[in-house]
């Protein structure tokens, strides 16, 4: 018989590389995704099959966290073995202008699954992983952080999360639910969200390169993120409930870089070397140097001499806007994986730079396929953000 799960947010980051990740596994992935006004599951295409065809392997519901009997029907009708708890609105940015909804959907949302579990009887055959983050550390407390680490949120996103995590260790201990934390920090991959800094940075970049846009526009460049890749994030929560015991798990790399090293490094992927100047608001970054062979073989040879023009003028490539800045930021964070490493038997394949390879070569092949589009005369989006 294959194991059932059920994932919220499937149609995200993460819940993509899951669900890819549990059919290899031979799982039967049901996955609640939000009503849009237009199609919202770009994601899982690939995976999405036809809902004519019987015996599907994948199959998705309509549904929100903020709505209790649609997830305790879905839970009751699926019979889930696993939920993996991954839908929230999960931009700590955008938080600060919907803070209610975001207590209501990332909060909330993790009550009404557990609960939901409780009420159907399904305490002793459903295992729950939530989706808890390193946001929880905020303005930290240690350096490195783990486990034990006090947690001291500082946005709406990480103070509804914090709700997450007690309510998901209150339930576990209240009524011996198989419901476990991980503790992610920050990962990314060529599917990350575009207004998350990471893909905003490598797309801008491609778009630079190409001739499709000439600055990129950022917040705090000194921000320090502990950056992994979502593919070996996704294995983690999954060995988490393959544990006999529900616990809570600290993911990382371990490592932790600042902004403005991720661009210099994106930058530098496909063969130009940035220089910055200049201190807070008034920081901004031009292209010193390009390395030709290797630009020519990570972009193409036509968009050289627009890179070289832009090197020759001194042409700002990169500076701050004060609008990307947070009410309250959090500057620093560095995780320690120690335990998942020794209990989990969990270790990331992938470091920054086989990250940062990956983001870029996907986006330089995303938008030149919008400039071909552009140039055969199609509509495209602009993406101002
Ligand atoms: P994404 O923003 O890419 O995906 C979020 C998903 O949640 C989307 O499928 C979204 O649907 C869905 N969603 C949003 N609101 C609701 C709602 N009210 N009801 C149902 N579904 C909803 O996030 P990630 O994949 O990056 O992250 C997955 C989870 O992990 C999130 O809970 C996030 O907070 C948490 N997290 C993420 C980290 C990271 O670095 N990526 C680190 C630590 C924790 P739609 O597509 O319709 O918008
Ligand atoms: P974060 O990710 O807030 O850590 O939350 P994000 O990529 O949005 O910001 C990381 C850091 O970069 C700074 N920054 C900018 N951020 C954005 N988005 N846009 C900019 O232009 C910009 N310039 C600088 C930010 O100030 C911040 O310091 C992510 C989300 O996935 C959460 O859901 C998750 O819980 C945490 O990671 C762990």
């Amino acid at each position: 018989m294959s194991k059932v799960a059920l994932i919220t947010g499937i149609t995200g980051q993460d819940g993509a590389y899951m669900t890819e990740y549990l059919l290899k596994k031979g799982y039967i992935v049901h996955g609640i995704k939000r009503r849009a006004s237009s199609f919202n599951t770009e994601r899982i295409d690939h995976l999405y099959q036809d809902p004519h065809v019987e015996n599907r392997n994948m199959v998705l519901h309509y549904g929100d966290l903020t709505d209790s009997m649609n997830l305790t029907r879905i839970i009751q009708e699926t019979q889930p073995d696993e939920i993996y708890n991954l839908g929230a609105m999960s931009h700590v940015k955008v938080s600060f202008d919907s803070p209610e909804y975001t207590a209501n959907a990332d909060g909330l949302g993790t009550l009404r699954i557990l609960e939901a579990v409780r009420l159907l009887n399904m305490v002793d055959k459903t295992r729950i992983y939530q989706a808890s983050t390193s946001e929880l550390y905020g303005l930290v407390q240690q350096v490195p952080q783990y486990e034990k680490t006090p947690f001291y949120p500082r946005s709406p996103y990480g103070v509804a999360k914090l709700y997450a995590y007690w309510i998901t260790v209150n339930y576990r201990e209240a009524y011996g639910m198989h419901a476990s934390n991980g503790i992610l920090f920050n990962h990314e991959s060529p599917i990350r969200g575009e207004t998350f800094v990471t893909r905003k940075i490598t797309r801008a970049t491609a778009r630079i390169a190409l001739g499709m846009q000439d600055r990129l526009y950022v917040g705090n460049l000194s921000a320090q993120r502990d950056w992994g890749h979502a593919k070996d994030y996704v294995r983690a929560m999954y060995l988490i409930l393959q544990q006999d015991k529900p616990d809570d798990y600290v993911i990382a790399t371990g490592i932790t870089t600042e902004v403005r090293l991720f661009i210099q490094l994106s930058f530098n992927e496909i063969g130009l070397e940035l220089q910055f100047s200049g201190e807070g608001e008034k920081e901004e970054a031009i292209i010193a140097y390009a390395d030709e062979k290797m630009f020519i073989q990570k972009v193409g040879e036509s968009y050289l001499p627009e890179v070289n023009e832009k090197i020759k003028s001194k042409t700002v490539v990169v500076s701050v806007d004060p609008a990307y800045y947070r009410p309250s930021e959090v500057d620093l964070l560095i995780g320690n994986p120690g335990k998942a490493r020794s209990q989990l038997g969990w270790e990331p394949k992938y470091d920054l730079n086989g990250l940062i390879k990956e983001m870029m070569e996907s986006d330089v092949q995303v938008m030149k396929k919008e400039s071909y589009l552009k140039d055969g005369g199609y509509k495209t989006l602009n993406y101002f953000e």
